[in-house]
């Protein structure tokens, strides 16, 4: 059986007219809107993304599963919706066509994201940071489905690394063994989400858009598969710094284990008791960093754009 019928893509229309002219887009993702921090300072920061993204010279695309479509761009109304409401799904390549084919809200993880972006065709995409391996992971199996996107999907993921809770050494591991570039921005240290530096060295390094632009076309023209991910440092004013976090990070961990919180809730677990313990001061950290990759992104898209 064929199915001819359109794709359920809904674009908005400043997305639909960006995309007619060939100007400059950058994806948003959502579930950092319904699962990455609370409200109501979820929906102010999907605003302030949305506006860096157009002041910096490029249209904002905030995509999520909404009545059976996938939406390109979401008209306000929308996005307040979505960041005031329980019981949205949590998506990953997995369970995308589930929430479509039954009417769901979804929002939209780094790897869903990066799949509805592509179908729209935008190949910039920024967030906070991508998921990855799991400390643990050697026991438990948890391994984002992010990385496996990175290496199927092309679009670049403008990120501030991946969080600081996983294991970042067995992460970049897996991204090398799939063949995802990963490029530190003007700097030689893999980020690490709320700090500059995970001690890491950063496979590749990038100065300017340009480079990153031109990484994207080489690749796209050698016929290679999957993304590119860039980790842009948060800016030094926003840092907590790593050895810091770490005791923060050891505890919500510890914490996650003793109530048994596994598989897609971890995350937002995990997030959401270190909000706690840094008295939202890692909030502050994860908003500043999103706003710095949206720019990144936009930049990123307009010499995309410009070639
Ligand atoms: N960046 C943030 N906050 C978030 C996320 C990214 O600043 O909450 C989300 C992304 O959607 C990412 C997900 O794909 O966390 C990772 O979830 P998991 O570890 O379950 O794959
Ligand atoms: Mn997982």
């Amino acid at each position: 059986m064929t199915d001819i019928s359109p794709l359920p893509l809904k674009l908005s229309p400043d997305v639909a007219a960006a995309t007619a002219d060939g100007r400059p887009l950058v994806a948003l993702e959502s579930t950092i809107i319904t699962h990455g921090m609370p409200w109501p300072d979820n929906l102010e920061t999907a605003r302030h993304v949305e506006e860096a993204v157009r002041a910096a010279g490029a249209v904002p695309a905030t995509i999520a599963i909404m009545d059976g479509d996938i939406r390109i761009g979401l008209a306000d109304a929308d996005l307040e919706r979505l960041a005031k409401a329980k019981n949205v799904m949590k998506l990953s390549r997995a369970d995308l066509p589930f929430a479509l084919a039954t009417g769901r809200a979804g929002s939209t993880t780094v790897a869903a994201t990066m799949i509805c972006a592509h179908l729209a065709g935008i190949s910039v995409f920024a967030t906070g940071g991508v998921g990855g391996v799991h400390r643990g992971a050697e026991q438990s199996f948890d391994i984002s489905a992010d990385l496996e996107e990175l290496a199927q999907t092309p679009v670049t993921v403008i990120s501030a690394g991946a969080k600081a809770l996983l294991d970042l050494p067995k992460t970049l591991e897996v991204l090398e063994t799939k063949g995802v570039p990963v490029v530190a921005y003007g700097a030689d240290r893999f980020p690490a989400f709320w700090s500059r530096d995970s001690g890491l060295a950063a496979p590749l390094r990038a100065d300017t858009p340009g480079e990153i632009a031109d990484l994207m076309a080489m690749k796209r023209r050698l016929g290679l598969p999957g993304g590119v991910l860039v980790g842009n440092p948060v800016p030094e004013g926003d840092e907590i710094p790593a050895d810091e976090m770490e005791v923060h990070i050891d505890k919500a961990l510890a914490d996650a284990g003793r109530e048994g919180v596994a598989g897609k809730a971890v995350t937002p677990f995990v997030l959401d008791r270190i909000y706690r313990l840094t008295d939202g001061r890692s909030l502050k950290t994860n908003i500043a960093l999103v706003l710095n990759n949206s720019r990144l992104g936009a930049q990123v898209a307009k010499a995309l754009a410009a070639r």
